[in-house]
């Protein structure tokens, strides 16, 4: 089913400014261990191929066409058997994520086990950080932070493109200070031309830069790693475990934003953890702007013993004036808790999923009902 749901504030980056977001959710109906259940997932893919090539109406197209059916000819499921086959289907791990995410939510769901035990959730609560837009003024953005810092946020993140960069940055350390855990993410906006002025943000004790260069090119990313001395975090670039260990032997980064849409799942988002772990990467979560659904499973994620930096697991009011599920808060020590009950923790609120759904599309093995 697709959802609507508004922005409380819309979110500019270096592609584009999403003022809502047109989210695939994915319900799942089946039986395990002798019982019925069901489980939620959500597609992160955005409206249009910017972040990346997946988009919400292709998503739904893949999963109605091709992965789907694939499911249901394979016939008796489990959470761990979706990746292995879907892998005969080339990209799409959004769309691929989604479907696994659900299965695992219904097995887990009977089987009485959280999302955080079963990836192997270390802590009970993580620390939040939040992403600034890019804003239209120095002012605003001063504000924007201003009013995250108040809520309790632990770490910013600021949006950077060419030309809205260095004296953005410059003006939130003079705002608030050396003690202000800062960091930037380009969306791959710049090129290995721009290394000398990248290297003007060593000036101010970055945590990271996140995806400056493109999403296929390591080899800058490693040069450019040697022309700075602000720590380099791919996003884009890293879509796998496997691709993991190449960014890190290449050098090209030290840092790794785990996304389970990205990389193709949970699972995989796991596999991803622990390549980091073993490379001593530290690692963090990064978030799609996602409902309570997509954000239960980040936290519980992010719970997981690599995850050393403060994550993109913002409390639901900072994306949404309701959220699907019951809100994520921020704790007045600047964590959210990361949910205990079984599966994701958390179910939509039937009357607010009845509000904010625009289509919904059933697939049993017969074909497509609407
Ligand atoms: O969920 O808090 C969030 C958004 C975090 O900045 C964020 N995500 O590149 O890391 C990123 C972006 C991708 C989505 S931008 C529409
Ligand atoms: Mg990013």
């Amino acid at each position: 089913m697709r959802v609507a749901m508004p922005l409380r504030r819309p979110f500019r980056t270096s592609f584009g400014t999403q003022t809502s977001r047109d989210i695939l959710l994915v319900r799942v109906e089946g039986v395990a261990d002798g019982a019925a259940t069901i489980g939620w997932g959500e597609c992160v893919a955005m409206d249009e191929p910017r972040y990346s090539a997946e988009y919400v109406a292709g998503a739904a197209a893949v999963i109605e066409h091709f992965f789907v059916p694939e499911l249901l000819r394979a016939g008796d499921l489990r959470a761990d058997g979706v990746a292995p086959l879907l892998a005969v289907f080339e990209g799409h791990p959004m769309a691929k994520a989604s479907l696994e995410m659900a299965v695992l939510d219904a097995e887990l769901r009977v089987a009485g086990r959280s999302f955080a035990e079963h990836l192997g959730a270390v802590r009970d609560r993580v620390p939040a950080g939040v992403s600034v837009g890019i804003t239209d003024t120095v002012g605003q953005l001063l504000d924007q932070v201003a009013g995250y810092l108040d809520d309790g946020y632990l770490r910013i993140k600021l949006k950077i493109e060419p030309g809205v960069d260095i004296e953005r940055v410059a003006a939130v350390r003079e705002r608030f200070g050396d003690g202000l855990t800062l960091q930037v993410d380009a969306n791959a906006a710049y090129s290995l031309d721009d290394a000398a002025h990248l290297a003007q943000l060593d000036a101010f004790d970055l945590l990271l830069i996140e995806q400056p260069l493109a999403t296929d090119d390591l080899r800058h990313h490693s040069l450019l790693a040697t022309r700075m001395r602000t720590p380099i975090c791919l996003d884009e670039s890293i879509l796998s475990a496997k691709g993991a260990a190449d960014a890190i032997a290449l050098g090209a980064c030290s840092i790794v934003n785990i996304k389970a849409g990205r990389v193709g799942g949970y699972l995989e988002a796991v596999r991803v953890h622990d390549v980091c772990q073993v490379h001593g990467v530290p690692v963090w979560c990064g978030g799609m702007l996602e409902t309570g659904l997509g954000r239960a499973a980040n936290v519980a994620l992010a719970a997981l013993p690599g995850f050393t930096l403060p994550g993109d697991t913002s409390a639901s009011d900072r994306y949404w004036i309701r959220d699907l599920t019951e809100p994520f808060v921020l704790g007045s020590d600047g964590h959210v808790a990361v949910p205990s009950g079984p599966g994701l923790g958390v179910e939509p609120i039937p009357d607010m999923l009845a509000e904010v759904t625009t289509s919904s599309t059933w697939l049993p093995a017969g074909g497509a009902q609407r």
